[in-house]
């Protein structure tokens, strides 16, 4: 009942429809790309950075964490169930600046993640954040100490049954002050939940909490910095249990296995990554760490130190709703979203898959290069979700002219309906005319 009531509420954010159609027609006259694009009710001039897409523009306004109903709305409200003292986040605009995203938490200047082949940009001032911590620094600066956001998040990327080029994440952190009060606070806290934890059948794969390779910063205690790391561990234990002990069977002889592995991130140190042992495979869930004390010092809270996670929506309700493809998400079909109850997780049944239809093409890349990426945002922009899946299935070099060929397959599904012929090639030539036109590709 619970999730019912935060799911619920309205949105916050402008609809686009109309904005869209405006776009749709800017963007699809001759011009590669139009002087000014409309999201979400503002309209930003275009530059030389520009790579945001009608398919990705149409995405802003789903907010599928606050649909009533909707796996990734109930798993959202799962977890602010688990940390109900925290501030809970959920109507944050998906438009950031760069120095949101990556300076904000101090990424390297070459950091790969900044560049266009990586993520939507509107412009070069503007872009669509890859990640939930592109909001650390003005929540902590707000004064919230405990908080969780949950947000839509973009990413430049393949097409498969696991990767979409949106998702979404819940960003979690706690900070205390970070003197003797706030520090024996935090250690209170991690011997409640060592207790609760020591009653559960889970078996944890632990890393030391601070090493050589995943040190502690300069301008902490080194014991503090363990005593944070540790209560972020037991945190996510405590919610890794909560969410998959259900499914994942935690009896005596068949316990929940969780596996903390080292990581990096450009703003926490140490740094940590959470697998979940699930149907005979290790899955990533979410990377996390003790937050980067130049972060905390831009947010005016030099004083206080602690963890944030974040944690891939997707992946989780993949597994507790046995959801074999993450389109799915996405789907208005009815008998996609009618098969599901605001607060409870039962498992998908799959209905009649349809049959798919694939296309082949090949194409001498253009002089200045081309990016896999571009194929694929072409394609998802043409034939949107009626595209399940593109690999590219050769590339080679001309042994005397050093010409560059690449060929992808792409294979087409609606989750809807049959595809007939008709539709599948006239998508298909779309396809094609848009990779000459565009990425000035010539097809072999
Ligand atoms: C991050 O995005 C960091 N911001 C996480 C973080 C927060 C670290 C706070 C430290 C402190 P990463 O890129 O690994 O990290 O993504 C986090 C999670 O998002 C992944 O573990 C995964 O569950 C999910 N995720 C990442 N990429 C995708 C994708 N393409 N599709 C679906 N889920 C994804
Ligand atoms: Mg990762």
């Amino acid at each position: 009942m619970a999730a019912r009531v935060l799911c619920a509420q309205a949105f916050t954010r402008p609809r686009v429809s109309r904005t869209l159609t405006t776009f749709l027609r800017l963007y699809t006259t001759p011009a590669p790309t139009p002087s000014a694009i409309p999201v979400l009710g503002k309209t930003y001039p275009t530059d030389a950075y520009t790579n945001i897409t009608p398919a990705i523009v149409s995405k802003v306004s789903r907010q599928l964490h606050l649909q009533d109903g909707h796996p990734i709305c109930t798993l959202r409200a799962l977890v602010e169930d688990h940390f109900a003292d925290f501030a809970h986040l959920r109507s944050v605009s998906p438009l950031v600046t760069p120095y949101q995203n990556f300076d904000s938490l101090s990424f390297p200047e070459d950091h790969p993640g900044r560049s266009k082949t990586d993520s939507y940009y509107l412009n070069q001032d503007m872009m669509l954040r890859t990640h939930t911590s592109a909001h650390e620094v003005e929540v902590f600066s707000e004064g919230k100490e405990r908080w969780l956001l949950t947000a839509d998040v973009y990413r430049r990327d393949e097409i498969d049954a696991s990767h979409y080029p949106v998702f979404h994440q819940m960003e979690g952190a706690k900070i205390v002050s970070s003197d003797e009060a706030g520090v024996q606070a935090m250690e209170e806290d991690s011997r409640r939940l060592e207790h609760e934890l020591s009653q559960s059948n889970i078996i944890i794969e632990d890393v030391p909490h601070v090493s050589g390779t995943n040190p502690a910063q300069p301008e902490h205690d080194p014991r503090h910095s363990e005593i944070m790391a540790k209560n972020l561990k037991l945190s996510l234990n405590s919610l890794m249990y909560k969410l998959f002990a259900g499914v994942a069977g935690a009896t005596k002889e068949d316990p929940l296995r969780v596996r903390w592995i080292e990581a990096y991130f450009p703003f926490t140190s140490p740094s940590f990554e959470v697998e979940v042992f699930f149907r005979g495979k290790w899955l990533e869930i979410l990377g996390c760490g003790v937050v980067l004390q130049s972060t905390l010092d831009r947010a005016n809270v030099a004083n206080e130190m602690g963890w944030a996670f974040g944690l891939g929506l997707e992946r989780i309700a993949m597994i507790l709703y046995s959801i074999p493809d993450i389109r799915l998400f996405w789907s208005e079909d009815p008998r996609f979203i009618s098969q599901f109850k605001a607060g409870d997780i039962t498992t998908f049944k799959p209905y009649s898959k349809y049959p798919e239809s694939y296309r082949d093409v090949s194409f001498w890349k253009p002089q200045e290069g081309l990016h896999e990426n571009d194929v694929y945002d072409v394609v998802r922009d043409i034939a949107g979700d009626l595209v399940e899946d593109v690999k590219m299935i050769d590339q080679f070099t001309h042994p005397k002219t050093g010409r560059e060929s690449m060929a992808f397959r792409v294979t087409y599904r609606s989750m809807d309906r049959s595809l007939v012929n008709d539709e599948v090639n006239a998508l298909q030539e779309q396809v094609i005319e848009r990779l000459r036109e565009h990425l000035r590709v010539e097809i072999r």
